[in-house]
């Protein structure tokens, strides 16, 4: 199979059928062979009604309903399990993402070679303020702490190499960062195409402010977890010793100094009580590597690799 649509969906019985005409209609001018997987999540409309009628009509649309609302990120995990086309777009299914942009992006993949390619809405239809801003600054803040150089990290139109998909897990609100999770994977070729963005046509979006709160603290999260997450210790073992250390020498120096200088007592002085907080800090912060690291160690996943290719 060509190419696998994943459509992340929540409450959008209007755009449906729309969105199934058209990438059909693209699909057939190209002559690929396709499926479009839509993953309802939960919806409280009819878009499962919807996708049933569609399926029926047209047995290349599948679809996955769940039982409540998981978020995107689940969705996209799900449809990914059960994609089977070389190349996998994902698209928003508001009709904002243009299947137009199809042909192009799987070129990119196939011709060009890249693992990932991302859309880039360099004209949004949105609220400047709410959206536009928050934006700008969440897409530059993921661009220094990723290393990946991509003007627009949350554009739901995004192609995938196959193999790509079924090495990540995308959970929690990670769809924000899929091409991070992939770098994680070993795959290293992300490119960028620029595509229209489309007013909204039907019903609301389901996104507001707080998810540029939440994006900033699941950004933070995220590179921890990359960094740290096989050996915890390393990052609160050195920075504990070095408090407990510093704390230390800084109680020395006060021992020091009252027997043998001046004999003012210990806990008259400033540096007596910084250097108790230095202590305490270092070995909370020593205990929390420790325990770290007895997570990590029942962690299911401590000893999953990825395996590229074998030869014997
Ligand atoms: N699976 C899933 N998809 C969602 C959820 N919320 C929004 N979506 C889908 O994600 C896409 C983008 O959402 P939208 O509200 O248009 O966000 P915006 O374009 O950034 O304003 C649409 O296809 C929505 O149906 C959710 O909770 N779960
Ligand atoms: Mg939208």
């Amino acid at each position: 199979m060509d190419i696998s649509v994943v459509v992340p969906l929540y409450n959008e019985e209007e755009s449906l059928p729309e969105l199934e005409e058209w990438i059909r209609r693209v699909m057939n001018e190209n002559h690929y062979s396709y499926e479009i997987i839509m993953v309802d999540d939960g919806s409280s409309d009819n878009s499962w009604q919807v996708i049933q009628h569609l399926h029926k009509k047209s047995p290349l649309v599948k679809g996955i309903k769940f039982q409540r609302n998981y978020g995107k990120s689940a969705a996209l995990n799900e449809g990914f399990k059960v994609a089977s086309g070389d190349v996998v777009i994902t698209m928003d299914a508001d009709l904002q993402d243009s299947p137009d942009e199809i042909p192009a992006l799987r070129k990119m993949i196939l011709e060009d070679n890249f693992d990932i390619v991302s859309g880039w809405k360099k004209k949004r239809y949105d609220s400047k303020l709410t959206k536009n801003l928050p934006s700008k600054l969440f897409n530059a803040a993921t661009r220094k702490a990723s290393g990946i150089y991509l003007h627009d990290f949350n554009c739901g139109l995004k192609a995938y190499k196959n193999k790509v998909v079924k090495s990540i897990e995308v959970y929690g609100e990670m769809h924000r960062y899929i091409p991070l999770l992939a770098k994680w994977s070993g795959f290293k070729k992300f490119g960028e195409k620029v595509v229209e963005h489309r007013p909204r046509k039907y019903g609301v979006t389901k996104f507001g402010w707080n998810r540029f709160i939440n994006g900033f603290l699941d950004l933070a999260s995220i590179m921890f977890v990359g960094k740290f997450r096989k050996n915890p210790m390393h990052f609160f073992g050195s920075w504990g010793t070095l408090s407990f250390l510093f704390g230390f020498i800084v109680f020395l120096y006060l021992t020091i100094s009252k027997f043998f200088f001046d004999q003012t007592g210990m806990t008259q002085r400033p540096l007596f009580f910084l250097a108790l907080v230095a202590m305490i800090i270092g070995s909370q912060l020593f205990l929390a590597g420790f325990l770290g690291e007895l997570i990590s160690r029942n962690g299911p996943e401590r000893n999953n690799y990825q395996i590229e290719d074998r030869v014997n």
